[in-house]
C-alpha cells in the first residue's frame, strides 16, 4: 500500500501534520509505520517546518499494533524503529491523540515530545490481554512518564484511563478540543516558549523513589498480579517495568524485548489474540440479509426482580438505558430494588463505580407491579420462574400488553424458545437472551434464535448485548443450547467419578488446576442442590448421590452443606468426612467397588465429553461456528482465555488423541454417549481441526 494512502503529510505554515489514516481503528500495519517513519522523516528536514504534530483521521488514535500482523514475518520498519525516529527528531512531535490510544499507539505517543488529548480520549497498553507486554517501550517510557506504581498498574492490568487521569498523572500535557486543531495550537505555544524536547528515555525523575525503595515497586506488583493465576504476560510484564527501575534505558528496552519475543511465539498469547478476534466473530451473526438494521432501544422493561432480574436491570442501568421493572406483588419489587441499591452501593465502597452512581442508576430503574406496564418498552425480557408453564403465562400476557414490534426475550437457561414464541402472534418478535449468573457480572449473553425469529430482532438483541457491555453470541434452540448443554456433559462425568471412586474435592481441585474458576461441586453448592434436584424432577431423573445429599437436608452453601461443609460466614468449600460416607453407602447400593482415579484420567473425562458435545452442537447447527463455542465457554463459565475455549483447546490436544480418549472411556466406563460424534470422527480421520471447519464456512 502507498505511504501516502495511509498516512498523509500537510504544512500550516510552520507546523506539518503527519495524519494517519488506517480505518477502523488506525492500527500500525506496515504500511502505517513505514508512512509515519517517512513522513516524519520528510516533515522534520523540511526547512520550513518547525513543529509536528502527529494525529489520525476516523474514530480514534492508533489503537496498537496490527493483530493481524502477529506470527507472520516481521516487515520493516520495525515500531522501535518508528518510535526512535520520533524520539530523536530534532523538531517538537506532539501527539494529537482522541479515541482509544492503545498499545502500539500509546507507544507512539510516548515516544512524541508532548502529548495532548481531547476530554474523552483513553490511554491504556492493553497487552498482557493478548498474552503480550507492550513490546515498542511501553514498559520504559510509561514509568518515566507516570511513575512505576501507576504504570505498572495499567501495564498488568490492562485498563486504559482517561484524559482527566492522564493529565493529572503527566502523561499527556493538555486536554484540548478537537485533536489536530488543540495539538496545532499546542505546538505553537511550544514554539513560542521555546520548551525543551521531552524525551522519556531522558527523564528518570519519576523513578528516583522505587530506585530508592525498591518495595514501593514489589508491593505494586503483588497488588496487580492477585488475579493473574495461570498467566504468563503479567508477570513478565511486571518484570520489564522492574527492569526501567534496575536499568539503563536501552538495557531496558532489550529486557523488554527478550519479554515480549518469547509472549508473543507462546501458546498463551496465540490462544488470547485468537479469543480477541473470536469475540468479535461471534457477532457477526450467520444468515441476515446484508444491512438488517436493529430496532432502536430506548426503553427496556424486564419481568421479574429476583437474582437474574436484578442483575440484568442493573446491565441496563448501567448502561444508562431506562428500565421498567416489573415484578406481581410490592413485598417482592421491594426486595429486589433493596438487593440492586445495595449491590450498587458495596461497589461502590470499594470503588469500583462513583459514589454518585447508585442513585443515578437507581433513578434509571423504575419499579411497579403488574405486566401492564411494559407498554411503553421497546425490549421486554423476562426472568421469572424456570419453568415452561410460568413462561407461557407471561408471553400470553406480553403478547396482550406490549407495544406492537417490542422484542420479547425469554432469559431462560434451557427451555425451547419456539414453544414459548408460539403461545403469542408475533413469534417473529420472539428470542431468548439467555444471562448468566450474577447477570450484573458474567458478560455472556446468549441470543436464542428462535425457527420464527426475525433477522431485524436478532439484530436488535445482539446490538443491545453489545451496547450494555456484554458479548453476545447467537445459538440455536436445544436443551441448555450451547454451555448448559456442554455443562450437562460435564456434570453427568463428574457425578459418575464419585461412584468411580473420586472425591468432590479432588475433581474439584483437577478442573481449578487447569484454570476454571469453580469446579462442578462446589459450582452446584453455589448455585443451590435444591435447584438441581427440583430440575431433575421436572424431568424425572435420578442422582443417587444428588438426591441423597437433598433428602439429608444438604442443599449447599445455603444450608452450610452441601458436597462440602462451610463454616459460618464463610463460601470456602470443605471437604466432609460424611459426604465420603454418603459416598461409600451410595456405591455399596450401586454395588460398584470404588477405585484409585488420576487426576489425568479425570481432567480427561471432565473436558472432553464438553468437546463432543461441541461437535454435536457444530453438526446440528445451534453454533455457527467452534470458535462461538469457545466464546461462550470464556465469558460464560470462566473457561482459561490463555487456552482459548474448549474447540481450540481441542485443537491444541489434537482431535484423533481425543476421539481415541474417548472411545476408550466408553469401553471402559460401559458409556456408549462417550463415543466420539461424527463430526470428531471425521475431522479425527482426516487430521483436521475445528479451526478448518471455520476457514471453510468463511469461504463459503
Ligand atoms: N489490530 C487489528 N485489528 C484490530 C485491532 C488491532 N489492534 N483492534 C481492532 N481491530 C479490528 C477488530 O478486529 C474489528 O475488525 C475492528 O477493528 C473494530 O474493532 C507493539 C504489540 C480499539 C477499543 O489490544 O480494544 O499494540 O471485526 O469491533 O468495539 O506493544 O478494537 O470489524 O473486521 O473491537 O469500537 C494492542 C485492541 C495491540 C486494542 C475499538 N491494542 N482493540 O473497539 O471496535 S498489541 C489492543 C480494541 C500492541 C505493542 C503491542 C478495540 C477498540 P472487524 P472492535 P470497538
Amino acid at each position: 500500500m502507498d505511504v501516502s494512502e495511509v498516512v498523509q503529510l500537510e504544512r500550516h505554515d510552520v507546523v506539518a501534520l503527519v495524519t494517519v489514516n488506517n480505518p477502523p481503528v488506525n492500527a500500525l500495519s506496515a504500511a502505517v509505520r513505514r508512512g509515519i517513519f517517512e513522513q516524519i522523516k520528510a516533515a522534520a528536514a523540511d526547512p520550513q517546518v518547525q513543529a509536528i504534530v502527529l494525529t489520525c483521521a476516523g474514530r480514534t488514535f492508533i489503537a496498537g499494533a496490527d493483530i493481524t500482523e502477529f506470527g507472520k514475518p516481521p516487515q520493516p520498519p520495525g515500531l522501535n524503529e518508528v518510535i526512535a525516529e520520533i524520539e530523536s527528531c530534532k523538531k517538537p512531535v506532539i501527539a494529537a491523540i482522541h479515541g482509544t490510544a492503545l498499545g502500539g499507539g500509546l507507544e507512539v505517543a510516548l515516544g512524541c515530545h508532548f502529548r495532548v488529548a481531547t476530554k474523552d480520549a483513553k490511554l491504556g497498553l492493553p497487552e498482557v490481554k493478548l498474552g503480550l507486554l507492550p513490546g515498542a517501550g511501553g514498559t520504559q517510557r510509561l514509568p518515566r512518564a507516570v511513575g512505576p506504581e501507576l504504570a505498572v498498574k495499567m501495564i498488568v492490568e490492562g485498563n486504559p484511563i482517561g484524559a482527566d487521569a492522564a493529565l493529572k498523572a503527566g502523561l499527556i500535557e493538555e486536554i484540548v478540543e478537537g485533536p489536530a486543531a488543540g495539538a496545532e495550537a499546542f505546538a505553537r505555544k511550544v514554539l513560542a516558549e521555546k520548551r525543551p524536547l521531552r524525551r522519556l528515555r531522558d527523564e528518570d525523575t519519576k523513578l528516583a523513589a522505587a530506585k530508592a525503595d525498591r518495595s514501593i515497586f514489589t508491593n505494586a506488583v503483588a497488588a496487580v498480579t492477585k488475579k493473574a493465576r495461570g498467566l504468563e504476560a503479567p508477570f513478565a510484564a511486571a518484570d520489564a517495568v522492574g527492569a526501567a527501575i534496575d536499568l539503563p534505558f536501552d538495557e531496558g528496552l532489550k529486557k523488554e524485548r527478550e519479554g515480549f519475543m518469547k509472549l508473543v511465539t507462546g501458546e498463551q498469547s496465540k490462544a488470547q489474540r485468537y479469543a480477541f478476534f473470536a469475540e468479535r466473530e461471534a457477532a457477526k451473526v450467520s444468515g441476515v440479509p446484508e444491512g438488517t438494521k436493529p430496532r432502536p432501544v430506548a426503553r427496556v422493561a424486564i419481568i421479574g426482580a429476583g437474582t437474574m432480574g436484578g442483575g440484568i436491570a442493573m446491565s441496563f442501568a448501567n448502561a444508562g438505558i431506562p428500565v421498567t421493572l416489573i415484578e406481581t406483588g410490592d413485598e417482592q419489587l421491594k426486595r429486589g430494588m433493596g438487593v440492586m441499591q445495595k449491590n450498587y452501593e458495596n461497589t461502590a465502597a470499594r470503588g469500583g463505580i462513583p459514589a454518585d452512581a447508585p442513585a443515578k442508576r437507581m433513578g434509571l430503574i423504575t419499579g411497579v407491579v403488574g405486566l401492564e406496564n411494559v407498554k411503553d418498552a421497546d425490549l421486554v425480557i423476562e426472568a421469572v420462574f424456570e419453568t415452561m408453564a410460568v413462561k407461557k403465562d407471561v408471553f400470553t400476557a406480553l403478547d396482550k400488553h406490549a407495544k406492537p414490534g417490542a422484542v420479547l426475550a425469554s432469559n431462560t437457561s434451557y427451555l425451547n424458545i419456539n414453544e414459548i414464541a408460539a403461545v403469542t402472534k408475533r413469534p417473529q418478535d420472539v428470542l431468548g437472551m439467555h444471562f448468566f449468573s450474577p447477570a450484573n457480572v458474567m458478560k455472556l449473553c446468549e441470543i436464542v434464535r428462535g425457527e420464527k425469529t426475525a433477522p431485524d430482532v436478532l439484530m436488535t438483541a445482539v446490538a443491545i448485548a453489545k451496547k450494555i457491555a456484554k458479548v453476545p453470541v447467537v445459538v440455536g434452540v436445544c436443551d441448555g443450547f450451547v454451555g448448559n448443554r456442554m455443562l450437562a456433559q460435564r456434570g453427568k462425568q463428574a457425578e459418575k467419578l464419585l461412584y468411580d471412586g473420586a472425591l468432590p474435592q479432588q475433581i474439584d481441585g483437577v478442573v481449578t488446576k487447569f484454570g476454571l474458576p469453580m469446579g462442578p461441586f462446589a459450582m452446584g453448592d453455589l448455585a443451590g442442590l435444591d435447584i438441581g434436584w427440583r430440575s431433575r424432577q421436572d424431568r424425572g431423573i435420578k442422582s443417587p448421590i444428588g438426591d441423597a445429599l437433598y433428602e439429608a437436608g444438604r442443599h449447599g452453601q445455603k444450608t452450610g452443606k452441601g458436597y462440602y461443609k462451610y463454616e459460618t460466614g464463610s463460601r470456602a468449600p470443605l471437604p466432609d468426612p460424611e459426604v465420603e460416607k454418603m459416598l461409600d453407602e451410595v456405591r455399596a447400593k450401586l454395588g460398584v467397588k470404588g477405585r484409585t482415579i488420576t487426576d489425568e484420567e479425570i481432567l480427561e473425562r471432565m473436558v472432553y465429553p464438553m468437546i463432543n458435545e461441541g461437535a454435536r452442537i457444530l453438526e446440528e447447527g445451534i453454533a455457527s461456528r467452534p470458535s462461538d463455542i469457545d466464546i461462550v465457554w470464556i465469558y460464560g463459565y470462566g473457561w482459561p482465555v490463555y487456552r482459548g475455549g474448549p474447540m481450540f483447546y481441542a485443537d491444541h490436544v489434537g482431535l484423533k488423541h481425543i476421539a481415541d480418549r474417548l472411545s476408550h472411556y466408553a469401553k471402559a466406563t460401559n458409556d456408549p454417549s462417550l463415543e466420539p460424534a461424527p463430526l470428531l470422527k471425521k475431522l479425527a480421520a482426516e487430521g483436521k481441526t475445528f479451526a478448518s471447519l471455520a476457514a471453510s464456512s468463511k469461504a463459503t
